[in-house]
């Protein structure tokens, strides 16, 4: 196993993304003109560190702003964020799905609109739109809403900053509550501002971007791709990231090595996954010193040799236990670190910081994500650890549900009806995780049900990239069925979402199968 580092892009004047970059700089210059800016951003780890690269962004050049979150921008959020006195609204990591109802809202004069998103768009246009669609990029594969976000954030840096380095300190920087439910008007309340200089260039935030991609799953197959690329390299060059080549398993900063080995799931190891007595019984063959003072030690505190060892092993029992070799590939593959946070902490690897992120995010206290990828890391590292505890347990439970239970069958697709037993906001991932388990076929998508409120109903949507090779797009069913019902969905190809009336389920349902069924036929 070699660890390999990008090449450093030496030009930081270049913009991270060349396609993007005139609309990048119109957008920022937009908000540099703005008086004020309410920034509105999605509750998930990509919305969190969006709304993290844009504030940090906008407060480095002298900006004032307050920030909000939405778990999901529909009629009536965009209707409350057209009641606030701000004239320039930034949307991160959501507002293009929504673009018919924001453009309205811009039209009747409530507001200008600035969107950084890499959703699907809604058939309306704005001029403050970046979006990777609308220049010929992969919107699930090539750049994330942070990563959307980020080429406006290196815009910025040339917009003067009088009052950052002014000394005054009156630029309220402002993070938000979780203002989620339905009856929350759009809330912001004080956060300390994050201290120490500007630095001189935006690219130390690309660490944050690319946190944003991971937590939306664009790094499947080998690392990340395309523009995200470039964003590494950026990340890289800034000294913010570093990139490895690594096993390929989650929780090599945090979790103690024979639950490393037992819990990956991705790669099933006969005789290790899943099978605690296995997974220590293996480690031991190794020969390396498994515990320091009694504990266990962790994959980020062996040595390079002791890594390889274990890693040679370990594809060793793969090959051996009649693994295919496509999955054995699997078991190694790009890592990114953050280059400034202590060792052995979640914050240290882009996957675990995306998880801690969500665990926050989906329990209504993404003020406590923010805040962590704002800086602190005293109470709100803390809450957010806290958290990501209830989250672990409740994403383990809600997937025994489904496998206990198992999924009903339509023509085209699997659902689940988890009612209140599985919370709406982690329902997506639940069932993410399902696919594959026994009696969870792989071959058809997924949706996934699950209380909102007494009326509504949220449903998640997941396929797999073969499905959507042969023809799926999610984003499209979601949408298209959500509106045959009186609902609103969208997303992405190979996962989306909507929200629909509870009475409409069964419709819902029958459309959506009928949808996927002409895309997988026709694809
Ligand atoms: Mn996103």
């Amino acid at each position: 196993m070699t660890i390999g580092e990008v090449d450093p892009d030496p030009a930081p004047e270049t913009p991270p993304v060349p396609v993007l970059a005139d609309r990048a700089a119109a957008c920022a210059d937009r908000l540099a003109a703005a008086d004020e800016v309410l920034l509105a951003s999605h509750i998930d780890a990509d919305g969190l560190t969006s709304a993290a690269v844009a504030s940090t962004a906008l407060r480095r050049a002298g900006i004032p702003f307050q920030t909000t979150f939405f778990d999901q921008l529909d009629e009536a959020s965009v209707a409350k964020v057209a009641d606030t006195d701000y004239d320039t609204v930034w949307f991160t990591d959501f507002g293009s799905g929504q673009l018919d109802a924001i453009s309205a809202a811009e039209r009747e004069g409530a507001f200008t609109p600035v969107i950084a998103d890499h959703h699907q768009p809604a058939d309306a246009e704005t001029e403050y739109h970046l979006n990777p669609l609308l220049f010929g990029l992969d919107g699930a594969s090539e750049l994330s809403g942070a990563g959307a976000a980020y080429t406006i954030a290196r815009e910025l840096e040339s917009v003067d900053a009088p009052l950052a380095d002014g000394g005054t300190a009156s630029v309220e920087t402002v993070a938000a509550t979780a203002p989620t439910t339905d009856e929350a008007a759009v809330s912001t309340a004080d956060a300390p501002p994050t201290a120490g200089p500007r630095p001189p260039d935006n690219r130390d935030l690309a660490a944050l971007a690319i946190v944003g991609a991971v937590g939306d799953m664009q790094d499947s197959d080998g690392g990340l791709a395309g523009a995200n690329r470039r964003i590494v390299a950026e990340g890289v060059a800034a000294g913010a990231l570093t990139e490895q080549t690594d096993i390929a398993l989650y929780g090599r900063q945090s979790r103690p090595l024979p639950k490393l080995l037992e819990y990956a799931s991705d790669v099933q190891i006969p005789g290790i996954s899943n099978d605690p007595s296995g997974a220590v019984s293996f480690l031991e063959e190794t020969g390396i010193d498994l515990r320091t003072d009694g504990e266990w030690r962790r994959w980020v505190d062996l040595d390079g040799e002791e890594r390889e060892t274990v890693a040679s092993a370990l594809l060793r029992r793969a090959v051996d236990s009649g693994v295919p070799a496509t999955q054995v590939n699997q078991l190694i593959g790009t890592t990114y670190v953050l280059a400034d946070e202590a060792p052995g902490t979640q914050l240290r690897d882009v996957s675990e910081f995306s998880t801690l992120l969500n665990a926050t995010a989906r329990y209504d206290r993404a003020d406590v994500g923010l805040a962590v990828c704002l800086g602190d890391r005293d109470a709100a590292l803390d809450r957010a650890r806290t958290l990501l505890r209830t989250h672990r347990r409740n994403l383990s439970e809600g997937v025994e549900l489904i496998q206990s239970e198992g999924t009903q069958r339509g023509e085209s697709l699997q659902w689940f009806d988890a009612n209140s037993r599985i919370r709406e906001t982690i329902v997506g991932i639940v069932a993410g995780m399902a696919v594959g388990a026994e009696g969870i076929p792989r071959s058809v998508p997924i949706l996934a049900f699950a209380d909102k409120t007494a009326e509504k109903v949220k449903v998640s949507a997941r396929g797999t990239h073969r499905l959507v090779r042969q023809g799926l797009d999610l984003s499209v069913v979601m949408s298209e069925a959500a509106a045959a019902v009186d609902g609103e969905g969208g997303g992405h190809d190979v996962a989306a979402g909507a929200t629909i009336p509870a009475d409409g389920k069964e419709a819902f349902l029958a459309r959506a199968d009928e949808l996927v069924g002409e895309q997988l036929c026709e694809g």
